[in-house]
């Protein structure tokens, strides 16, 4: 499944590259000191320019599980909300809860300044070694249970790198409609 509604709000999947998209905010995979890194982050600060870093040296950093905005510089999106998603160790740690706070927190800051579209990558599934199919499922479910209490946001899209990546959230997204569909008869 590439694509979901959610009364008036969408759900979709694409394969490409974050710093590319004409969202009102993409989301960057950060460190709690938000003064750059590798993958995503590298990414966005290479293609968005000097001004993103400069904000962000005035935020004071950033705790896992948390998200801050900044412009977005050079982008096409006007913002970027940073998150820092967590480093995986063995799952009983918190990594679960962690990450879906990642998603919930950037879609509360980007509801907060008024932004109705957003695009994410797949948080703590690269450096932070997350597994793929389990932080698919948590990404897809934690944003749809937010779309479905709404949140002034029109389209969440999540922008995968690899076909391996996409294969797995197009599964992830399957099992979150299934399983709305099953609350939405209970009710
Ligand atoms: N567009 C979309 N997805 C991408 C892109 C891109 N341009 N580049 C990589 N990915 P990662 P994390 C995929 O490591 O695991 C940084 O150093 C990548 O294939 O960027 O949350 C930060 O500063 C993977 O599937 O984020 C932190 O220290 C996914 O995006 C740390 O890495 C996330 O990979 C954060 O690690």
């Amino acid at each position: 499944m590439r694509e979901l509604s959610i009364g008036s709000s969408r759900i979709e999947l694409v394969r490409g590259d974050i710093t590319a998209q004409d969202t009102d905010a993409i989301v960057n995979a950060a460190n709690t000191s938000l003064l750059g890194g590798g993958g995503v982050d590298g990414a966005i600060h290479r293609a968005g320019g000097p001004a993103i870093l400069a904000e962000c040296e005035q935020l004071g950093g950033c705790a896992t599980g948390d998200a801050k905005i900044t412009t977005g510089g050079r982008l096409t999106a006007k913002h970027v909300i940073h998150t820092v998603g967590p480093v995986y160790r063995d799952g009983r740690h918190g990594e679960p809860d962690l990450l879906a706070s990642a998603y919930r927190r950037s879609l509360e800051v980007a509801t907060a300044n008024g932004l109705t579209t957003i695009a994410f990558p797949s948080i703590s599934t690269g450096a932070y070694r997350f597994p793929i199919a389990a932080a698919a499922r948590i990404a897809t479910a934690t944003v749809a249970r937010a779309l479905r209490a709404g949140s002034g946001i029109t389209l969440v899209r999540f922008v995968l790198f690899s076909a391996t990546d996409l294969a797995a959230y197009e599964q992830a997204l399957a099992d979150t409609a299934a399983g709305l569909q099953k609350e939405e008869k209970k009710r």
